[in-house]
C-alpha cells in the first residue's frame, strides 16, 4: 500500500498537545503518563494564568526530576488556590510556611539533602511577584548570592491578587489597584517605582535567568528543562495574566501574554552568569494598545487626560525593543 506524506505544520512552538509529534517532540502535557502535578479540583479563577503556568512548570520539573521533587510555595493565590484545608490539588511533595520565605524553606531542604548525599532529589520554590519581589526579596537574594541548588519561579501577575488585588513593586505604572485607584493627575500606580525582577536576578551573576509566558508554553517547558539541567541558583520569571485583578475577560490570558511580547511591552529572555544569551524576537510587532485596552486597570489611559500615560507604555516598549533587540538587526 502506498503512503502519502501529510505535512503537520504546528510544530515547535506553535503546537501545544503535539500528539501527532513524533515521541520525542512531544510536550510533557501530551505524554500519557504526564505527572499531572497540579490536580483538577483546585479554585483558581477561570482564565487564571498562574494555575496555567505552574501546572506546566511542574509537569517539567517533576519529569526533569525523574519524579524526585521537593516544593516550597509562598503565600498567594497559588497556594491559595491549590491547598484548601483539608485538601490539596498538588502531587509531589509541597510545603508551604509563610509569605516571605519560600526561598529560604528551599535552601533548608536542599542543604540537607545535600547533607544527606540526596543530590539527585530537585527542590524548586515558587510564588507571586509580591511574595518574590517586595516581602520575600531578601531569601531570594539570599538563595542567590550562596548559588543554593534551587530553581525559583515567580509567577508574575503585578499585584497582590490574593489579598484584593493590591499594588505590588511589580505592578506597573499607571495600572488601577487597589491601593493605586484610577484618580488625580497621574491615576494608577505612580510612575518610577518598581522593579524588574529579571534584572535583579542577573545581577547576582547565577547559572541562569529566563523569562516565559503562557503565550508559548513549548518555550516555558523547554526554559524549565534547560533550568533543571543545571544545579545550582535559577530564576525563572512567568508573566501570568490575572482576569480578576487585570480585570479582563478569562478567555484573554493567552491574548494578553502574546500581545505583552509581541509589542515589546515584556522581553523573553535567557542569560547565564549574568549574561544575556538569548531572545526571543517579536514575530509582528503590535501596538502596545492591543496589551493594555482589553484590560480595566488601564481603562483611564484611553479617556481623555490618558495620553500621556499611554505615551510612556510606547516609550517602555521601544526602549525595551532597543535594550533587547526584540526586532533583531542590531550588528
Ligand atoms: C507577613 C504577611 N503579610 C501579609 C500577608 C497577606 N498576604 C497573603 S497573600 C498576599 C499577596 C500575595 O501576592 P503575590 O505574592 O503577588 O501572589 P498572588 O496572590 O498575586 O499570586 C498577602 C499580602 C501574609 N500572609 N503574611
Ligand atoms: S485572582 Fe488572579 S491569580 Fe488569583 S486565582 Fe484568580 S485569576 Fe488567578
Ligand atoms: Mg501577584
Amino acid at each position: 500500500m502506498s503512503t502519502v506524506h501529510i505535512p503537520f505544520l504546528q510544530t515547535g512552538t506553535l503546537a501545544v498537545g503535539g500528539r501527532l509529534l513524533r515521541e520525542d517532540d512531544r510536550s510533557v502535557q501530551s505524554h500519557a503518563d504526564r505527572p499531572s502535578s497540579l490536580t483538577r479540583g483546585h479554585r483558581a479563577c477561570q482564565g487564571c494564568a498562574e494555575a496555567l503556568a505552574a501546572r506546566w512548570v511542574m509537569d517539567t520539573a517533576v519529569d526533569a526530576a525523574d519524579g524526585k521533587l521537593i516544593v516550597a510555595n509562598a503565600t498567594g493565590c497559588l497556594e491559595v488556590f491549590s491547598t484548601l484545608y483539608p485538601e490539596s490539588a498538588w502531587k509531589p511533595p509541597w510545603i508551604h510556611s509563610v509569605f516571605a520565605n519560600a526561598a529560604a524553606v528551599a535552601t533548608g531542604i536542599a542543604s540537607s539533602l545535600h547533607a544527606q548525599g540526596k543530590d539527585d532529589v530537585r527542590v524548586l520554590a515558587q510564588g507571586g511577584d509580591g511574595g518574590t519581589v517586595d516581602i520575600g526579596l531578601a531569601a531570594v537574594s539570599g538563595m542567590f548570592e550562596r548559588n543554593d541548588d534551587v530553581l525559583y519561579v515567580c509567577y508574575d501577575n503585578q499585584g497582590y491578587m490574593n489579598t484584593g488585588v493590591q499594588r505590588s513593586s511589580a505592578t506597573p505604572a499607571s495600572a488601577r489597584t487597589a491601593t493605586t485607584p484610577a484618580v488625580g493627575h497621574q491615576p494608577g500606580a505612580p510612575v518610577g517605582q518598581g522593579k524588574s525582577m529579571p534584572k535583579i536576578a542577573m545581577a547576582h551573576e547565577i547559572p541562569y535567568v529566563a523569562t516565559a509566558t503562557v503565550a508559548d508554553l513549548r518555550d516555558l517547558e523547554s526554559k524549565v528543562r534547560t533550568a533543571m539541567s543545571i544545579h545550582g541558583a535559577r530564576y525563572l520569571h512567568v508573566l501570568v495574566p490575572c482576569p480578576l485583578g487585570w480585570g479582563a475577560s478569562s478567555a484573554e490570558s493567552i491574548a494578553l501574554s502574546r500581545a505583552a511580547v509581541q509589542s515589546g511591552i515584556f522581553a523573553v529572555i535567557e542569560a547565564r552568569a549574568g549574561e544575556l544569551t538569548e531572545v526571543q524576537r517579536i514575530r509582528e510587532l503590535a501596538p502596545v494598545e492591543d496589551y493594555l485596552r482589553p484590560q480595566q486597570r488601564f481603562a483611564h489611559l484611553f479617556k481623555p487626560g490618558g495620553e500621556d500615560a499611554l505615551d510612556r507604555w510606547r516609550q517602555l516598549a521601544q526602549a525595551n525593543i532597543r535594550r533587547y533587540d526584540l526586532l533583531g538587526g542590531t550588528p
